[in-house]
């Protein structure tokens, strides 16, 4: 008879996405263990998921392995995982800023820190690029409240607000805000931006693939041309990023980029990198913000001319457009060099704990636990 496991879990939805979080000690410590227990659990590989809880997209395939920090200044640590829907295989690749809206929240309800009565600052070290952001969780009578009139598109109905600072994210996958050294590059004939401003992402014009920029994922993903194109240069962009060979990582994000068609700065399409998101990364977002600062960017010429404090400095808000309405980036910006330096970013998530209990897996992998 096979037995099944049963491993504590919760499920919370952090921004746009929706994860599985995990306490660190309740998962295997071996890396390959780890990841045959969470394929497992999240029914991967199946382009529906349909033996796990995945939801067969990889904005609903995510996992958050959490635990207390014994850094100073840091309350937790924070490891995002992405696990492929139809590939047996689990990426600690890159950052995830939506999942990392539930960090808060999911610290604070298992203890690891004390609940302030009013509002907790939560910091959080970014384990997968080696960095910090700050999450301000609502606790009144130290208790976590996940209902408010805070509204982000992508999400129905309001929630209570969950502000992100970022610090140092520039550079934090790549080595550099710019990863290339250039502020443009041409790759296979197209003029592409390649910024890492917390996520790498490659900034395209959509008009250079014969489409407007305001397609649905939908219709995006149904054009094989466009995904061939698109995904060929991303796999000459891994290597002058310093990612090395994507073809198996989540990394470079492919952002076609079009003129704002609701009055914000700029107009998104993401490959994240071959789905397309129904709205956009918060980290994928922050570093579209920054390319449309960035003189002689192709975001800069795409974008806005009167981007809120664009090219003056200091304070700005830059509100990027993507297929579900709009992300609004906070960013101070130094502007005295030559190229103007985003010296900090925050943004507006919600959360919701959605459920708490046990997750089941065959009981074959236990001897691993
Ligand atoms: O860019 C999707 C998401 C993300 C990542 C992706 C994210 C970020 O929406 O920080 O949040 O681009 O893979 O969860």
């Amino acid at each position: 008879m096979t037995r099944q496991m049963a491993v504590p879990c919760t499920v919370m939805r952090g921004g746009t996405s929706k994860a599985l979080y995990f306490l660190a000690e309740d998962l295997p410590t071996e890396r390959g263990a780890r990841d045959a227990f969470l394929l497992a659990a999240m029914g991967s590989p199946d382009p529906r998921e349909i033996d796990g809880m995945g939801g067969g997209h990889p904005l609903t395939s995510k996992v958050a392995v959490v635990n207390r920090s014994i850094r100073p200044g840091i309350d937790v640590d924070y490891l995002f995982l992405q696990v492929w829907p139809d590939r047996a295989e689990v990426s600690d690749q890159q950052n995830c800023g939506n999942i990392l809206a539930g960090v808060g929240p999911f610290a604070l309800e298992n203890g690891l820190l004390p609940a302030a009565d009013g509002v907790t600052p939560v910091a959080i070290y970014l384990v997968n690029t080696d960095s910090k952001a700050t999450a301000y969780v609502e606790t009144p009578g130290g208790v976590v409240n996940y209902a408010g009139s805070a509204r982000i598109d992508g999400v129905p109905g309001t929630h209570a607000p969950i502000t992100i600072n970022f610090e140092d994210v520039s550079g934090s996958s790549c080595g550099s805000l710019l990863p290339t050294g250039n502020v443009t590059d041409v790759v296979n004939g197209v003029e592409v931006t390649c910024v890492d401003n917390g996520m790498p992402v490659a900034c395209l014009n959509a008009s250079d693939f014969g489409i407007t920029g305001y397609e649905t994922p939908a219709e995006l993903e149904a054009n094989s041309e466009l995904r061939g194109r698109v995904e060929e240069i991303r796999l000459q962009l891994g290597p002058l990023m310093n990612l090395g060979d994507v073809t198996n990582k989540t990394v470079p994000k492919m952002s076609l980029l079009a003129p704002a068609k609701g009055g914000g700065a700029i107009s998104t399409r993401t490959f994240i990198p071959h789905r397309v998101h129904e709205s956009i990364g918060v980290l994928g977002a922050v570093s579209v913000a920054t390319a449309c600062v960035l003189k002689g960017s192709v975001a800069e010429k795409i974008g806005s001319p009167d981007t809120p404090g664009r090219g003056d400095g200091a304070a700005m808000e830059v509100q990027v457009e993507h297929p579900s309405g709009f992300f609004t980036v906070q960013m101070e910006v130094d502007n005295s060099s030559d190229h103007p330096v985003v010296t900090k970013s925050a943004l507006l998530r919600t959360a919701r704990m959605l459920m708490s209990g046990s997750v089941y897996v065959p009981q074959i992998f236990r001897e691993n636990t």
